[in-house]
């Protein structure tokens, strides 16, 4: 398919290690894929959902120990440890390579390898990367197709160039304790073996477009960030651009494709998605940021998804999907999760594929489970998708899961002082992830476990970025997730965070006043449209509260989590730490 002589030396290298009996190479035909199906559906590794209510849909189920990412077993392997930095876990490149390889050595022996050409953006645009992804899984030759582009396209994009990412992954023998997700950013390579999770192993997504990505663009002066894109149009029909940054099931997906409540739809307020996850972002011609989506579909949080809370998500599913981990329900062969609707099938299996009683009080999904839809099925989906330089970002918004102390929305006083904001983002971690739910902890610009070398460089490299820029974007932080004292989400969120967004946007236009604050700039109350809202003015008031007894608590932790990075930290977050402690005085 290629005369490629990296590819093919890639290629003939991962045969000599994993020693599968058969190669086969993804063309991008779907006669190709379709027979790729049958076999998986031989094989039970998917089931074929009802073809009349979910046509082209397939339900699989990943084992029960291998739901979500592990953080704990994720490495960055580079040759100087310092290079990797605090915050991530690091193996120098020659163990990683022998210890790992001898868990790849025969481990395809008896099965088949595919070679996957994919592209992260869109084939032959000048901001997209290429990509070649060896494994051993149907489940992921077919999510493959529907989260990147795929085939033989990409190789004649390609040529001869060296310029792609070599992604080797096996399931193996899905052995928990031999699990492990290498990232070589030197090397161009990711090694992903023992798990079949799509975190894990869908390897252009995270480990490529994020952990790879992130290394490539402080290297080449671009940025790789975990963020969705989006278009508000207003009413005169002009479509501003706005990136956001919250950690992992922290409303990503839904914020990218939101329906605006009934007042704004009828004023004429349209939002078009471009992105639910990744964006990679370059300085355009004209001074500005503009910001591509590398991915081609959605991998996104089942349960909760509604036709209440997110119905563009939810209808992008009904085609062409495949579901991981949710409730199969037997009756009409469709799926089902926690927050669908209250009404849970009676005659069902559970995500761990056991027969399921939906009066038990047990989940019948995974709070992790997942569907992968094509970016195209969605009602939302952004003209500029493709584009092939992508959207101009008017704003960039930072935003975690935070019970108090962050206020509904606030605005940084320069490029600084919002690289400040995204560095000290806290959040409460979730099931997106395998580890402990609920806890705070620091995920700066929700890329904690995502940035493939020292987090403090990542910083500097922010704060670099910004004097490339001659129109930067203005940066606000967020917060969808204060609660009651009884623990209830006081902002009623989703749709109506579109209210947050026009004070945003108004900000960006210079539309509108703001009050000073120690942390940065906050909406005056009044300037927060509650119009068809159940909440009063003093509810916002509430929840733009800045409690300096809790932030003199936070600037703490800020210190504490500062400290690991010693000198590598710029100087210039050094400066905003002392201006915040000042005005908190
Ligand atoms: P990843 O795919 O893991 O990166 O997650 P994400 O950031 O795309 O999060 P997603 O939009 O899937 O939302 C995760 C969870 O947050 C779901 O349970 C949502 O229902 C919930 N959620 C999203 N937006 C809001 C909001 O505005 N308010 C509240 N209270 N919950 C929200
Ligand atoms: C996340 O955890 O942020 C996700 C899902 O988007 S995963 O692909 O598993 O990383
Ligand atoms: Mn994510």
């Amino acid at each position: 398919m290629t005369t490629n002589k990296q590819v093919l030396k890639f290629v003939d290298d991962s045969i000599a290690l994993c020693k599968p009996e058969k190669v086969v190479w993804i063309t991008g035909e779907e006669s190709q894929l379709e027979e790729l199906r049958q076999e998986a559906l031989s094989t039970g590794e998917i089931i074929k959902l009802n073809e009349d209510l979910l046509p082209n849909c397939y339900l699989h189920l990943s084992d029960v120990n291998d739901v979500a990412r592990v953080e704990g077993r994720t490495f960055i392997c580079c040759k100087d440890k310092d290079d990797a930095g605090p915050i991530n876990n690091w193996m120098d490149p020659q163990e990683a390579y022998s210890k790992v390889g001898e868990i790849f050595d025969g481990s395809m022996k008896g099965k088949t390898m595919y070679v996957i050409p994919f592209s992260m953006g869109a084939v032959g645009s000048p901001f997209s990367k290429a990509g070649i992804e060896i494994t051993d899984s149907i489940y992921v030759v077919i999510s493959m197709k529907i989260m990147t582009r795929i085939g033989k396209s990409v190789l004649d994009a390609l040529g001869d160039s060296n310029d792609f990412v070599r992604g080797l992954h096996s399931k193996a023998t899905l052995d928990a304790e031999k699990r492990y997700i290498l990232h070589f950013p030197e090397d161009n390579t990711i090694w992903s073996v023992n798990s079949g999770y799509g975190g894990n192993v869908l390897l252009g997504k995270k480990c490529f477009a994020l952990r790879i990505a992130s290394y490539q663009g402080k290297n080449e002066g671009w940025m790789a960030e975990h963020m969705l894109i989006l278009g508000v149009e207003n009413p005169q029909g002009e479509v501003k651009y706005i990136a956001a940054a919250f950690p992992s099931a922290c409303g990503k997906t839904n914020l990218a494709m939101l329906i605006p409540p009934e007042l704004y739809q009828k004023k004429g307020y349209k939002v078009w998605c471009v992105g639910d996850d990744i964006a990679w972002i370059r300085v355009g011609k004209d001074g500005r940021l503009w910001a591509i989506n590398p991915e081609n579909g959605f991998f996104g949080v089942a349960p909760g998804t509604s036709m209440k809370s997110n119905p563009n998500a939810l209808l992008a599913t009904k085609k062409d999907t495949i579901f991981t981990n949710v409730v199969h329900n037997l009756d009409n062969n469709t799926v089902w999760w926690e927050g669908m609707d209250k009404n849970p099938p009676k005659n069902a299996k559970n995500w761990k594929g056991e027969m399921w009683d939906c009066t038990s009080g047990e989940k019948g999904a995974h709070p992790n489970s997942r569907f992968t839809a094509p970016a195209i099925n969605c009602p939302c989906i952004s003209s500029e998708f493709e584009a092939p330089m992508g959207v101009p970002l008017s704003a960039i918004v930072f935003g975690g899961r935070r019970a108090k102390t962050a206020p509904l929305v606030y605005q940084s006083r320069d490029w600084n002082g919002g690289v400040f904001v995204g560095s000290i983002m806290a959040s409460e971690t979730t099931a997106a992830a395998t580890g402990a739910v609920g806890v705070v902890r620091r995920d700066p610009m929700a890329m904690r476990p995502f940035v493939g070398y020292n987090m403090a460089d990542y910083f500097a490299h922010w704060i670099n970025m910004g004097t490339k820029i001659a129109n930067k974007p203005k940066i606000f932080n967020v917060n969808w997730f204060r609660t009651d004292d009884e623990g209830h989400f006081i902002w009623p969120g989703f749709g109506d965070n579109l209210r947050v967004l026009e004070w945003i946007l108004a900000r960006c236009e210079d539309k509108v006043d703001a009050v000073e604050s120690p942390i940065g700039f906050l909406p005056k109350a009044e300037d927060i449209n509650i119009e068809g809202l159940d909440i009063t003015i003093d509810t916002i008031k509430e929840l733009l509260t800045v409690d300096k007894a809790n932030w003199v608590e936070e600037v703490k932790g800020i210190e504490e989590f500062y400290a690991q990075f010693g000198d590598r930290l710029p100087k210039e977050l050094k400066e905003e730490l002392a201006k915040l402690k000042a005005k908190l005085n």
